[in-house]
């Protein structure tokens, strides 16, 4: 990379106004790998400007449907040209395993194609009322979208909010992580490159309580879209009712994998892996609460130890690596706090737990996978979103007791049912209190299925007819097909 990474703004590659920068860490090694400029409020303000006149007074919204796609196409394709570049890159700000680096870089690309396509399908309505009038109704974008996203999936959760927003006619201020910025930068050089008219798409760099509080609370922008964690959406939420903004927050999770004792065994025991430690476990849908029926409690702990123990942790670019660093030492620490918290909360740590010192790790923010037993509901630990390779256990008698346990927490984002019995699978489903659900599966996600959470996991739905809908304000136009008088006064 250049020597110091900057913002996109209004067309223009900039520094922050007060020429502040910041370092960004590689995890795995805790090095530099790049040096990126330090936006602040005022930063923020001038790209609001740029949205708003590109919006209002250059002709965004107006631009047709199929122009907007057009733009969209081209950049999902030069994004999957570079597959290889940006998965690298993602890995080396972000610690995750190379082969999930490349699926979010496909699935970014994906996302694209999806709402460049979505943006030429209908979205209206039309309603033959009382004679001679006739309504139509139709969606229009909401204006000006300020958008925040985590370190955790930097790439795919630009996607995710980049997408629906520049398909439905939106102009954007884009802001990611401080932590993780590096692909968003190379997906706005695509973003210029591609075409797309200036002040449409706004990068701005920088931390969440500068600029992030003036994308939650400046009066230019209509709606914010926030991904990350539930405290940090509270605070975004209140500081965006001053101009009574549209909100959508996804936001943190303890979400429910259950497992009967008629599921298959092998095949539950796989997806409780994958449904806790991809991505580190630094997942807001991750099944970080395991539920199991006692019958098969001991078998099924002792089958899953011993698969975890064998994750190869390591660097993410290295060749095999299945898990790797978390993404700063802060939140390691925080990892490693819970861990030491559920151990005084008297809960039995089967394994994992510990920060890897070992071969060569030792400046990298390595955690062991974990998986604490013998836990009760009351526990922070059961309660409280980790965010790391920890899992927790619950134990249950029957079906009631497992749909009681599992709607247990503040948080409503997802959950899981392993289970032989279709019809129970089901019924289990139906009375979770969460937005995204699997039977027989845990984590697969689809642009055209809509994300999100019940409770204190959000507001609104991403992806999908939804996700695109979440960008548009809905207007009725009432036509009268007969404009003559009403004659309601009479003289
Ligand atoms: O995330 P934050 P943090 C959860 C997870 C984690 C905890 C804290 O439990 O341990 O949150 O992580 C921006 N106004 N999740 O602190 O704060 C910030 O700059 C406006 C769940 O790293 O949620 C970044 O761009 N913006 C999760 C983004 O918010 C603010 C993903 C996310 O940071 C801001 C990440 C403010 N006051 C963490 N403060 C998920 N559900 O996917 C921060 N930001």
């Amino acid at each position: 990379m250049e020597s110091l990474e900057k913002m996109y703004i209004d067309g223009q590659w900039v520094s922050a106004l007060a020429g502040k920068t910041r370092n960004i860490i590689n995890p795995a090694d805790g090095c530099v790998i790049a040096t990126v400029v330090e936006g602040a409020a005022e930063d923020a303000q001038l790209a609001v400007a740029a949205a708003k006149r590109a919006f209002y007074e250059d002709g965004w919204m107006e631009t047709p449907p199929v122009e907007r796609a057009r733009l969209m196409f081209a950049l999902a394709d030069a994004l999957e040209q570079r597959t290889d570049k940006f998965a690298k890159l993602e890995t080396l700000n972000n610690g995750k395993a190379l082969r999930e680096a490349e699926c979010d870089v496909g699935d970014a690309a994906a996302c694209f194609r999806y709402y460049a396509g979505l943006a030429t399908k209908p979205h209206g309505q039309t309603y033959d009322v009382v004679d001679p009038m006739q309504t139509l109704v139709v969606r229009e974008p909401i204006g000006v979208c300020g958008q925040i996203v985590p370190w955790n999936y930097p790439l795919l959760m630009a996607a995710w909010k980049l997408g629906p927003a520049l398909a439905a006619g939106n102009t954007v201020i884009f802001k990611p992580s401080e932590l993780t910025p590096l692909t968003a930068i190379k997906l706005f050089e695509l973003i210029e490159a591609v075409g797309y008219p200036k002040g449409v798409a706004n990068l701005v760099l920088g931390a969440g309580n500068t600029v992030g509080q003036e994308i939650a609370k400046n009066y230019d922008i209509d709606k914010v879209a926030f991904t990350g964690g539930t405290t940090t959406g509270r605070s975004i939420m209140m500081a965006a009712t001053g101009n009574i903004k549209n909100i959508s927050l996804e936001l943190g999770g303890k979400s429910p994998n259950i497992i009967f004792a008629d599921a298959d065994f092998e095949a539950a025991v796989d997806w409780t892996l994958f449904a806790i430690f991809i991505n580190q476990g630094e997942v807001c849908s991750a099944g970080s609460r395991l539920l199991i029926e006692e019958s098969i409690h001991d078998e099924f702990i002792e089958r899953l130890v011993e698969r975890t123990k064998k994750i190869k942790v390591g660097p993410g670019l290295e060749e095999g690596v299945e898990m790797g660093p978390l993404i700063s030492e802060t939140h390691m620490n925080r990892v490693l706090d819970y861990v030491e918290l559920g151990k005084k909360e008297g809960a039995k740590l089967m394994c994992g737990g510990q920060r890897i010192l070992g071969d060569g790790l030792e400046k990298g923010y390595f955690v062991e996978p974990a998986i604490f037993t013998n836990t009760t509901p009351d526990m922070r630990i059961v309660q409280e979103e980790i965010f790391g390779p920890v899992l927790v256990v619950q134990k249950f008698k029957d079906e009631k007791e497992a749909i009681a346990l599992a709607n247990n927490t503040i948080y409503g984002l997802a959950g899981g049912v392993f289970t032989q019995d279709g019809a129970k699978g089901l019924r289990v489903i139906k009375k979770l209190r969460a937005g995204i659900t699997w039977i027989n599966a845990y984590n697969p996600t689809y642009n055209e299925a809509p994300w999100g959470g019940y409770k204190q996991s959000g507001i609104g739905r991403e992806l999908g007819t939804f996700g695109f809908e979440e960008y548009t304000e809905v207007k009725q136009i009432n036509i009268n097909l007969d404009p003559s008088p009403i004659g309601w006064f009479k003289n």
